[in-house]
C-alpha cells in the first residue's frame, strides 16, 4: 500500500497520507508527499490540491520512532516537503480531520489555507516530548496567530478545538465535509484569482511586537517550567519569529529542535509516552475480550473522592448516580460538585453549557435501590474494611447481573472485599486520585479472581474518562503508595537526623517533583497520612518516625489546619519555629545527633527506597512492568516527567551505582537499604529493567 494515495475529484488532485495508525510523517509518507506534489503540479488538468489523512484522521505528528532514530532527519524530510509546497502554483489546502498535530499541523501550516471539520482538534504538542516544533511551527503558528497565542498554546502543547482554531485565524473553514470543502476553497481560490497565501511571509501579526511580551510570559511560566529544556527554546523561538528575518528565525528554530532532541529530557519524555501506552497491554487480556460497555455508571459516597470521580463519569457524558444514604450529605456532596464546576467556568476553563451539561448527568440518590441500572459502581466510601464490606453486601445484592462493582480503596485488600459478594470475578479496585476530576492517573487494581473482562473494562474506561489506566496486583498499597511509604517515612527519618522540611522539600522540587514530601503531607493532611500508617504492617526491624504524631497532638493537621509542617498564609507555606523544636525533640528522645544534611543526600535518601521497592513491586509481578511504575509515578505523584519517572531514572543513573549508594547506606540506615533481590541480579549482570524499551531506540 502506498503511504500517500493520489486521486483526483475532478479538477482537484486529493493527496490522501495513509499510514495507520496516525497517519505519522514517516519517510515513506514524506517520500510520497513529494512524488504526489510533483504529480499534482503536472497535472495538466488539475487546478489545485487538496492534502487529507486516511482514515478521517489527519497526521498526527512526525513519527515519534523515527525522531528517536534519526531517520526524521533523513531526506526527504518534512522541511524538504515543506520547501516543496511553498514553490506551488496551484492552491494547495489541508482538509483537518481527527487530531492535527505536531508535524501533521506544521505541514498545514505550509498549505495556503485550511478546513476543518467542527470534531477537529489541532496543536503543536512537541514540548510534552520534550521537544519544539521542527518544522517551523513556531514561526508559521506566531505569523498566523499572533506570539501571545503562540506562546500560550505551544508552551502547553494543548490541543485546539476547531472552533478556537478558527477564531485565532490558524484554520480559515469549518465544514462538516472538510475534504469536500477544501477542494471547493480551491477552485474557489482559482476561480476568483486569490493570491497564494504564503503563511511563512505573512507579516501582520510580527510586526512591532514589544519584548515585554516575552519576559512577561517567562515570569509566568517560571514555576511551571523550572528544570525543562523545551518551553524556554519555544519562547526563544517564537520571539525569534518577531524579531529575526524570516530565515534566520527558521534556522534558530531548527537549531532548538535539534538541541531539544539529543537532550535527556526528550529520551525521557519519549520514554513515559510509549510507557503510557504500553501500560495499556495486559498479558491474557488480548483485544478478544471485549470490555463491558459502561452507559451508566454509580458511586457510592458524595465526598470529595466520590463527587470526583461522579464527575469524571459526567464530564465523559456518561450519566452517573451518587449514593449518600443521609439527604443532607448528599446536598452537600452535590453542592460541592457544583461549586466545582461553577469555578471551572468562571476561570474560563469550561464552557457554561458544558457544565450545565455535565452537572444535568450528576444524579444524586439515597437508596441502593436506585442503583440497579449501572454498568459500573464505584464505592468510595470510608477507608475501613468493614464499611467496605458492608457496602458491598449492599451492592451485590440490588446492582445489576452484568454491573461491574469496583472500589477506590488506595490500600485495602480487594480479595476480602470481593469474598463478601456473590462475584468475586465483577469485583476490581480503580483507585483514583485527588482531585479525581482533575488527577491523569487510574491505578486499576487486580483481584485474585478479577475476570478478563473485568480487567478490559476498567481499562478502557480509564481511557473514555481521558485518564492513564494502569494495571497494578493486589497488595498493601498496590504500586503507588506502597513505594510512598518508603518514600515518606525516609523524609522523616533526615528530619530527625537534621534536616528541615524547608531543605528537603527544596531538593525535591529542585529535582522537579511538583510538590516536596512534606508540602504533600500537610495538603493530603497529616491526620490522613497517620490513619493510613496506623493500618499497616511493618517488617519487624522496621519503624516509623514519632514527627507525625507529635505534629497530630499539637493539632498541626496541614493546610486545613493552617498549619502541619509549616504554617500557612492562606496557601503559602511559611517555615515554623514550633516544628524545629518539634523535630529537635524527637532527635534528643531517639538520642540522633543532628548534623548538615547535603542535598546530595537528601535526593540519594528519597530516590532510592522509591527504586528499591519499585524493584520488589515489579519482581512480585504487582506491576507488570517497570515502565508502568513511572507511568504510576509521573501521573498520581508529581515526579518529574521529563525525568522519565524512577524506574527510568535509576537506570539512567545505573542499576550498578543504584545498588551501590544503596549497600553504601544500609549499615547506618537499616534493613530497609538492603537492595531488592532483583536490582542486586540486574546490576550484577548489566541488565535494565524488564519492560522498559531498549535504550538504543530512544
Ligand atoms: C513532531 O511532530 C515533531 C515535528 O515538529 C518536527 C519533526 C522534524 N508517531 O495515543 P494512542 C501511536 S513530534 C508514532 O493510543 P489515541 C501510539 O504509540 C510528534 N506513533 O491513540 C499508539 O501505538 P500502539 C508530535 C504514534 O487515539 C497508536 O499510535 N505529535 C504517534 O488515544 C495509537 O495512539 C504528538 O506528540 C506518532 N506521532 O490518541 C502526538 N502518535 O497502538 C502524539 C501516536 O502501538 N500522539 N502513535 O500503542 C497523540 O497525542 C495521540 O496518539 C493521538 C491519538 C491524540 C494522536
Amino acid at each position: 500500500m502506498p503511504a500517500v494515495n493520489y486521486a483526483r475529484a475532478g479538477d482537484v488532485a486529493i493527496l490522501e497520507i495513509a499510514n495507520p495508525p496516525v497517519n505519522a510523517l514517516s519517510l515513506a509518507v514524506r517520500e510520497g508527499l513529494m512524488e504526489g506534489l510533483a504529480q499534482a503540479y503536472a497535472d495538466q488538468g488539475v487546478v489545485a490540491v487538496a492534502i487529507c489523512g486516511a482514515g478521517g484522521m489527519f497526521p498526527a505528528g512526525a513519527d515519534i520512532n523515527e525522531i528517536a532514530s534519526g531517520l526524521a532527519l533523513t531526506a526527504p524530510m518534512i522541511l524538504d516537503v515543506q520547501a516543496r509546497m511553498e514553490a506551488a502554483t496551484k492552491p494547495l489546502v489541508a482538509a483537518l480531520e481527527g487530531n492535527a498535530l505536531g508535524g501533521g499541523f506544521e505541514l498545514a501550516l505550509t498549505c495556503h489555507w485550511r478546513v476543518a471539520t467542527p470534531a477537529t482538534t489541532v496543536g503543536l504538542p512537541e514540548v510534552k516530548l520534550g521537544l519544539i516544533p521542527g518544522a517551523g511551527g513556531t514561526q508559521r503558528f506566531t505569523r498566523l496567530a499572533g506570539p501571545q497565542a503562540a506562546l500560550e498554546a505551544i508552551t502547553s502543547g494543548a490541543p485546539l478545538p476547531a472552533s478556537r482554531a478558527l477564531e485565532l485565524g490558524l484554520i480559515d473553514r469549518i465544514a462538516d465535509d472538510a475534504l469536500g470543502a477544501a477542494a471547493a476553497l480551491g477552485r474557489q481560490a482559482v476561480r476568483e484569482r486569490w493570491p497564494l497565501r504564503i503563511t511563512s511571509e505573512l507579516k501582520e501579526h510580527i510586526r512591532e511586537v514589544s519584548g515585554g511580551l516575552f519576559t512577561a510570559f517567562r515570569q509566568k511560566i517560571a514555576a511551571r517550567a523550572r528544570g525543562q529544556l523545551a518551553p524556554w527554546k519555544i519562547i526563544d523561538s517564537i520571539e525569534a519569529a518577531c524579531t529575526r528575518p524570516k530565515a534566520e528565525g527558521f534556522r534558530f528554530e531548527r537549531d532548538c529542535f535539534i538541541e531539544c532532541r539529543d537532550s535527556p529530557q526528550r529520551r525521557a519524555l519519549t520514554h513515559v509516552f510509549f510507557a503510557e501506552r504500553e501500560a495499556r497491554r495486559i498479558p491474557g487480556v488480548g483485544p478478544e475480550v471485549k470490555p463491558l460497555a459502561v452507559a451508566r455508571a454509580a458511586v457510592i459516597g458524595a465526598g470529595t473522592m466520590g463527587g470526583g470521580i461522579a464527575m469524571c463519569f459526567a464530564n465523559a457524558g456518561i450519566p452517573v448516580r451518587v449514593l449518600e444514604l443521609s439527604a443532607d450529605a448528599l446536598g452537600r456532596g452535590l453542592a460541592l460538585i457544583a461549586k466545582n464546576y461553577a469555578g471551572s467556568v468562571s476561570r474560563g476553563s469550561l464552557a457554561p453549557p458544558r457544565a450545565e451539561r455535565a452537572l444535568s448527568l450528576i444524579q444524586g440518590v439515597t437508596g441502593y435501590g436506585e442503583l440497579g441500572e449501572a454498568d459500573i459502581v464505584i464505592e468510595a466510601v470510608f477507608e475501613d474494611m468493614n464499611v467496605k464490606k458492608e457496602v458491598f453486601v449492599q451492592l451485590d445484592r440490588v446492582a445489576a447481573p452484568q454491573a461491574i462493582l469496583a472500589t477506590n480503596t488506595s490500600t485495602l485488600d480487594i480479595d476480602a472485599i470481593a469474598a463478601v459478594t456473590s462475584r468475586p470475578e465483577k469485583v476490581v479496585g480503580t483507585h483514583f486520585f485527588s482531585p479525581a476530576n482533575v488527577m491523569r492517573l487510574l491505578e486499576n487494581v487486580r483481584g485474585a479472581r478479577s475476570s478478563a473482562q473485568t480487567l478490559a473494562t476498567v481499562m478502557a474506561l480509564g481511557k473514555t474518562l481521558g485518564k492513564v489506566p494502569v494495571l497494578a496486583g493486589n497488595c498493601d498499597g498496590f504500586i503507588g503508595n506502597r513505594m510512598l511509604m518508603y518514600y515518606g517515612s525516609e523524609a522523616e527519618f533526615l528530619l530527625e537526623e537534621g534536616a528541615t522540611p524547608e531543605q528537603i522539600d527544596r531538593v525535591m522540587e529542585g529535582f522537579g517533583f511538583a510538590m516536596g514530601p512534606l508540602a504533600v503531607r500537610d495538603l493530603a493532611g497529616n491526620d490522613v497520612g497517620f490513619l493510613i500508617r496506623k493500618g499497616r504492617k511493618l517488617p519487624p526491624d522496621e519503624r516509623f518516625s514519632p514527627i507525625l504524631e507529635r505534629l497530630m497532638e499539637r493539632g498541626r493537621l496541614g493546610q486545613k489546619a493552617g498549619k502541619g509542617f509549616y504554617r500557612y498564609e492562606g496557601r503559602t507555606r511559611i517555615a515554623d519555629p514550633e516544628v524545629l523544636a518539634i523535630i529537635e525533640a524527637v532527635s534528643r528522645d531517639l538520642k540522633i545527633r543532628r548534623r548538615q544534611i547535603p542535598d546530595e543526600e537528601i535526593l540519594d535518601r528519597l530516590l532510592h527506597p522509591l527504586v528499591n521497592e519499585g524493584a520488589r513491586i515489579l519482581d512480585e509481578g504487582i506491576a507488570l512492568r517497570a515502565g508502568d511504575i513511572d507511568v504510576v509515578y509521573v501521573n498520581g505523584y508529581g515526579f518529574p516527567a521529563w525525568r522519565g519517572g524512577p524506574m527510568y531514572w535509576a537506570e539512567q543513573a545505573g542499576l550498578k551505582r543504584v545498588v551501590e549508594t544503596m549497600q553504601r547506606l544500609a549499615p547506618s540506615h537499616g534493613a530497609r537499604w538492603r537492595p531488592a533481590p532483583l536490582l542486586e541480579q540486574l546490576a550484577a549482570t548489566g541488565h535494565g529493567w524488564p519492560g522498559i524499551r531498549d535504550p538504543k531506540s530512544r
